[in-house]
């Protein structure tokens, strides 16, 4: 396999330093209060996002559940944008109405931020059917947790993804827990990648923890994938150090097991490897990392000055505009438009 080299490492390991800086510092936040509602963090997990938003283009579509942060910030959302969110203040990046769980940025093509289990697995699907309809060579990533895989929302999505060979990656993050059931206790599967194969979609196993092998997977896949539209599945083996949300404890699992997995650290591993190289020395990383705690102490300064939304946009944005007008329905009008072209089961056609 080819490595890409499409980002510089060490940008995507400052990128890494910024996910992790900024998690740490929303946890002490939430723990002051500052931050309601539910709260999950992506500790531990950074190689993944990080390897897979370097090997696609900015135009690319990236989706997700709800331990959405680093996917915002590994799309080019500001850290100011994310920590306004999780503060719920007007500026931040779904305007203060989404909080932790509903990250969104259109600009950058994130596109949530979903907080049920499975339900943004069809909505992938959706936007990668779009990207086939208007012939373009995008490619949608779609990521999920292990926990997804047993609900029938997914299993409806890979089935249409496969017949009409959609230009989409479903990245599993399969972090070993669904809450504090462990993945062995929830699914009869002896390894998760076995869901793709029944629907005839090519599926890997891949090491979540090392930046370089999730990227140049992707990359090869996602370069695949524009020659030739078509599904893909990988596996990711990862582990989150924390529990599922701020208010687990994480009692299920053991203090050794988490060891065994810290001692595998994303970021100490890419750190190692650019250093092994010559091209990243001791006092570069000490900067690399001081710059991502200074943005993300400087985004909690702005979050606290942000002003809140105004009362009266509190029911803004549920549904799209005008589709609660008598005689409207949002669905109508493109049914009736439906052009010539649109991918049908078993043709490649776009
Ligand atoms: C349909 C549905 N059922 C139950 C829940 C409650 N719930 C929230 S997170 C979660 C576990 C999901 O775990 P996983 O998909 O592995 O993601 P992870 O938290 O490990 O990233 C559950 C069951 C939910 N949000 N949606
Ligand atoms: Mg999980």
């Amino acid at each position: 396999m080819q490595p890409v080299e499409q980002r510089d490492e060490v940008e995507m390991l400052s990128l890494m330093l910024l996910i992790r800086r900024f998690e740490e510092r929303a946890s002490q936040q939430y723990q002051a209060q500052k931050i309601g509602g539910f709260c999950h963090l992506y500790i531990g997990q950074e190689a993944l996002v990080t390897g897979a938003v370097a090997a696609i283009r900015s135009d690319d579509y990236v989706i997700t559940a709800y331990r959405d942060h680093a996917h915002a910030l590994a799309r080019g959302t500001s850290a100011d944008a994310c920590m306004a969110e999780l503060f719920g203040k007007e500026t931040g990046c779904s305007r203060g109405l989404g909080g932790s769980m509903h990250f969104f940025d259109r600009k950058n093509h994130m596109y949530g931020g979903h907080a049920i289990v499975a339900a943004h697995i069809p909505l992938a699907v959706g936007l990668a059917f779009a990207i086939k309809y208007r012939g373009e060579d995008r490619v949608t990533l779609c990521f999920f947790g292990d926990g997804a895989i047993n609900q029938g929302a997914f299993h409806e999505a890979l089935n249409l993804a496969a017949l009409y060979k959609l230009p989409i990656v479903f990245i599993c993050e399969n972090n070993l827990f669904a809450m504090g059931t462990s993945v062995k206790r929830s699914t009869s599967l002896k390894q998760i990648v076995d869901r793709a194969e029944g629907y005839d979609i090519p599926g890997e196993i891949i090491d979540g923890m090392n930046f370089r092998e999730v990227r140049d997977k992707v990359a090869e896949i996602v370069d695949s994938i524009r020659k030739e539209p078509h599904p893909a599945f990988l596996e990711m083996r990862t582990y989150r150090y924390r529990g599922h949300s701020m208010s687990d404890p994480a009692s299920y699992r053991t203090k050794q097991e988490l060891e065994k997995y810290r001692l595998d650290d994303p970021i100490t591993r890419l750190r190692a490897q650019l250093t092994r190289e010559g091209k990243l020395t001791n006092e570069q990383f000490d900067l690399l990392d001081k710059r991502a705690k200074e943005t993300v102490l400087a985004a909690v300064k702005f979050a606290e000055k942000s002003p809140q939304p105004p009362l009266d946009t509190l029911y803004d944005y549920t549904y799209a505009d005008g589709a609660m007008e008598p005689g409207s329905s949002p669905t109508e009008e493109p049914r009736q438009k439906q052009r010539e072209g649109a991918p049908s089961p078993n043709t490649n056609s776009p």
